[in-house]
């Protein structure tokens, strides 16, 4: 009896990560389709690449633990934790960044739930990304569900920065010395300074009008 119990468990939780999986695809497709039309129809890609990630089940476990989330109760996970499902959008520049944002939550299905705009307001340690969580609906045989994605936008020197401090963190389990916290954010500085230096440099050879304001943050801002 135990034994059914924890197989219908695991067949429930298989069910739940699928959710995710479906979500993830779809907002994959939509990234691909906006590559593919700026790339024919505008003779540009504005996107670097596109990462996808599933949150490993023991990342979740650990989450649900974290919470103090004591049962298995899928409708509160699926509540307070929404980035299951992952989609890191790496641009050419920052302008980029905000544009597929904007082309992307301004799509009539999808609902955008929460965004975190670390370019405009940087986490301490130099962090730069713009995140959004948003939900796209899935069609399954029973009927459509609305599944949560973290969208992560960021340029490529946003993603050099944080894969190399991703890689310190987890090298000094958490317990990173100051003098390497403090070159990180030197670096994170140096990072955005290139990024306004390659954007401006674009624009010069394109005869795009340099852009003089930061673009306005989205709604929700951290
Ligand atoms: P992974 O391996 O990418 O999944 P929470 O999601 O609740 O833990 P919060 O504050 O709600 O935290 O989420 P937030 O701030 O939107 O950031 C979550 C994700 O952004 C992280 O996911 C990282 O991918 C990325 N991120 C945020 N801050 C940093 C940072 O300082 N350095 C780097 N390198 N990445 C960062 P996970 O789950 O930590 O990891």
């Amino acid at each position: 009896d135990a034994i059914q119990q924890t197989r219908e468990l695991r067949d429930e939780f298989q069910r739940f990560l699928r959710e995710y999986e479906f979500g993830m695809r779809e907002v994959e497709t939509k990234i691909s389709i906006l590559r593919d039309e700026f790339t024919h129809d505008h003779a540009y890609n504005p996107i670097e690449h596109v990462k996808s990630r599933l949150k490993t089940p023991d990342s979740i476990v650990e989450k649900i633990a974290r919470k103090g989330i004591a049962e298995p109760d899928f409708d509160r996970i699926r509540s307070e934790i929404t980035d299951i499902a992952g989609v890191r959008v790496t641009c050419s520049f920052v302008a980029d960044v905000y544009r597929l944002f904007d082309l992307l939550t301004a799509q009539d299905d999808v609902t955008v739930r929460t965004v975190k705009d670390y370019i405009a307001t940087p986490k301490s340690n130099g962090y730069k990304s713009l995140h959004a969580i948003i939900e796209v609906p899935v069609f399954l045989s029973t009927g459509a569900l609305a599944v949560p994605v973290e969208v992560q936008f960021r340029t490529i020197a946003m993603d050099f920065w944080a894969s190399l401090e991703h890689k310190i963190y987890y090298k000094f389990s958490n317990q990173v010395p100051s003098h390497l916290v403090d070159s990180l954010t030197d670096a994170a500085e140096a990072a955005a300074e290139l990024d306004s230096r390659m954007e401006r440099l674009h624009r010069e050879a394109h005869g795009v009008p340099q852009r003089q304001l930061a673009p306005p943050p989205p709604p929700h801002v951290v």
